[in-house]
């Protein structure tokens, strides 16, 4: 409003307006916002303050007790029950998207909602999720709610550290004798780095490491070692990769390859091979992976398996480091 406004202009807008009540009334104390300014800060400050933080976290995760890749409904739904059992377990999530959450934003082509069947129900419960009650399944009204919610409380958690944009490219592996084979960590790179190694000539990749290890390699007996779950989605520029990775690993696995849509075959099937995978140690499964992996069908717009597959793996994640 300008200075020159009649009173009644300035009587009838207290009228028609409700006080608008936010957190900065305590500083912003009239409607005039004209002498508003922030603390200065140097360019410097704010670049230290982003890159220190970071190099801090890559610092802190070069070991880690669980490497989740990909963070879609079923990495996010694991992440979110290891993180809260176990404070005490340093959780990488490796994410490819810039935007975390996979497909999870619509619940189906370009559609908002998202249909869980029970007892998924429990989880959103869990999470405090609304949702409306059709019977053998519910409606979250948005799945971008679930996601975002599931991505908020994850990435609260003090032992959580989310390295998206970027890229798992390999894993790796270490003997565990009678040719057997351990996975001991994930190689990393920049997303864009890696969609783009036939530009340049050598641009070489980052490692995680996971826990337990000795430095020669061996495991150490006396602890714990860390793990990897897998859920990276199906097929596609990135999806599967593990999945993929693991058939030239593992000399026994041929790759399931994902069948058809069949919902309720393939809700069960994901689930039902979810969790720990025996071909090699310290692996597991969860979400449409597992579909890739083992040949479950696809089950389309439907998101139950993807929240309780990254639960069971999660549980055996927790029951490894609890034994
Ligand atoms: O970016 C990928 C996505 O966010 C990420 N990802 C894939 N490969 C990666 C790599 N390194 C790091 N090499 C990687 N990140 O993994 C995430 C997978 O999320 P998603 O939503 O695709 O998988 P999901 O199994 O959690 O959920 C699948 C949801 C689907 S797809 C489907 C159908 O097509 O029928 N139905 C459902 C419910």
């Amino acid at each position: 409003m300008s200075a020159t406004a009649t009173t009644t202009e300035t009587a009838q807008l207290q009228v028609n307006s409700t006080p608008v009540s936010h957190a900065l009334s305590d500083v912003v104390k009239t409607e005039d916002w004209s002498d508003f300014k922030f603390a200065p800060i140097r360019e410097s400050t704010v670049s230290r303050a982003m890159t220190s933080r970071y190099f801090k976290d890559l610092d802190k995760f070069a070991v880690s007790d669980v490497v989740i890749v990909g963070a879609g409904s079923s990495g996010l739904s694991a992440a979110y029950v290891i993180a809260k059992n176990r404070p005490d377990l340093k959780i990488a999530i490796i994410e490819a998207n810039v935007a975390p959450g996979g497909g999870a934003w619509l619940g189906g082509q370009l559609f908002s909602a998202m249909i869980m069947r029970k007892p998924t129900h429990l989880f959103l419960q869990e999470l405090d999720i609304p949702y409306e009650d059709e019977g053998d399944y519910v409606v979250v009204k948005h799945a971008a709610l679930f996601t975002s919610t599931v991505l908020s409380k994850v990435l609260q958690f003090p032992n959580v550290k989310l390295f998206n944009a970027t890229a798992v490219e390999d894993l790796v592996t270490r003997p565990a004798g009678n040719g057997a084979v351990n996975v001991a960590g994930v190689v990393t790179n920049w997303t864009l780095v890696s969609m783009a190694h036939d530009l340049q000539s050598c641009m070489d990749p980052n490692v995680i490491e996971l826990s337990g290890y000795k430095d020669d390699g061996s495991r150490d007996p006396s602890k714990k070692h860390g793990v990897i779950l897998s859920t990276t989605g199906h097929d596609g520029p990135f999806g599967a990769f593990s999945a993929k990775r693991i058939v030239s690993i593992d000399n026994n696995k041929k790759l399931g390859g994902m069948k058809g849509l069949d919902m309720n075959n393939a809700e069960a099937g994901v689930v039902k091979h979810s969790g720990s995978y025996t071909g090699v140690g310290s692996m597991y499964f969860a979400g449409m992976e597992v579909a890739e992996l083992e040949g479950c069908n696809r089950m389309g717009p439907t998101f139950g398996a993807m929240a309780v597959s990254g639960i069971k793996a999660a549980e055996e994640i927790l029951k490894h480091f609890a034994a």
